[in-house]
């Protein structure tokens, strides 16, 4: 069995490597794949150095592809290896809104993963750490409607966005002027209401894609979600504040104990104790962790809550190496024929 990273030096491709370091995922080889910039770096995996290769035109020879080199790499290339015998699960929104193609966050809707056609869309980071908490409670109390606000990482733009932070904020300390390449405005010290491109009804795209995908998700194009999306200046967790109006009145008690025992969660929750969900505790953590659960105060038997989820892991990393460790469970990832 062949597993092939492409995009491999990039953010997640470094979270790939380190999750698949720990997953239980069968394989016997891995390769590696970026531009040509990085050609023939040596990256460790498992103690030994694996090199770089340059991403191919065409075919590559793998059982499963974890693709993480942008959109236009996925949406040129990803038809070429499923061609070419692979399964391929992919970290960008290329393929997300295809209607043949399932978009999985394996705690949510696992199976949906079975019915692939080649290709497996892993959802952009904000929607995953959001359903991973919403989807219990929807099935639950019936999610109604939806407001999400967000605190995204520098790190949602990769390396390059991580990089922009720390220099910036170097240059900002020196007594200089910030400046922004990566981000639309100066990162350092600010928040800015603007991640991808603005679009005709005057939200983002970064925030209709937690509208279009999370209702793809939970399968329900009823449900009612409005977002408001907001970059600021840390490295890595996206947090978000959700206010959910629910069909049947849940208790802040109930959702807890409901969310304490669902997959993926981690209830931090204690505001006595100043225990709440936040970049610093939730990075590096597999767990989306959830919090400040209470009682909405517009939507009566609504709640208010807070999440934060590392998005390079289960935003994106880890949820695509838990696509294929489901794949794997069910019997549904197996090695091609070879000559
Ligand atoms: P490289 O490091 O060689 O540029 P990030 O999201 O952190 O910016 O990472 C993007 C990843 O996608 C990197 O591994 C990058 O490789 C890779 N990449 C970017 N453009 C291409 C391309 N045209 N073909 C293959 N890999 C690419
Ligand atoms: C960000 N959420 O924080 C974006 C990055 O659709 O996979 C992920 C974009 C995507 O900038």
């Amino acid at each position: 069995m062949r597993v092939a990273i492409v995009g491999a030096t990039g953010a997640v491709g470094h979270e790939l490597l380190q999750v698949l370091e720990k997953s239980s995922l069968r394989f016997d080889e891995l390769l590696l794949y970026a531009s040509p910039r990085s050609a023939g770096t040596a990256l460790k995996f498992r103690g030994e150095d694996l090199t770089v290769q340059v991403t191919p035109e065409g075919a590559i020879d793998a059982d499963l592809i974890l693709a993480s080199a942008g959109g236009s790499v996925s949406q040129a290339l990803a038809p070429k290896w499923v061609e070419g015998g692979a399964v391929v699960i992919d970290n960008s929104s290329a393929f997300r809104y295809d209607p043949e193609v399932p978009l999985v966050v394996p705690e949510v809707n696992g199976p949906a993963a079975l019915r692939h056609k080649g290709i497996i869309a892993n959802p952009n980071c904000t929607t995953a750490i959001a359903v991973v908490a919403v989807a219990p409670l929807h099935r639950e109390y019936g999610v109604r409607r939806m407001i999400v606000s967000t605190y995204q990482a520098t790190s949602g733009a990769g390396q390059k966005g991580m990089d922009e932070l720390l220099e910036e904020t170097r240059t900002a300390l020196g007594g200089g002027e910030a400046g922004a390449e990566v981000f639309a405005h100066p990162i350092p010290f600010n928040v800015i209401p603007h991640i991808d491109a603005f679009q005709a009804n005057g939200y983002t795209k970064e925030e209709m894609k937690v509208v279009w995908e999370t209702r793809k998700i939970l399968e329900d194009e009823s449900l009612q979600i409005s977002c408001t999306a907001v970059r600021i200046p840390t490295l890595r967790t996206h947090s978000e504040a959700i206010t959910l109006d629910l069909e049947r009145p849940a208790t802040p008690e109930a959702a807890r104990e409901l969310l304490a025992g669902a997959a993926g969660v981690e209830v931090r929750d204690d505001p006595a104790a100043k225990l709440y969900p936040m970049p610093l505790t939730a990075s590096g953590k597999y767990d989306v962790e959830v919090g400040r659960i209470r009682p909405s105060l517009v939507f009566e038997g609504g709640l208010d809550l807070f999440v934060a989820g590392d998005q390079l892991l289960k935003g994106a990393a880890l949820n695509a190496v838990q696509i294929a460790e489901y794949l794997q469970q069910q019997g549904a990832l197996k090695e091609k024929q070879r000559a």
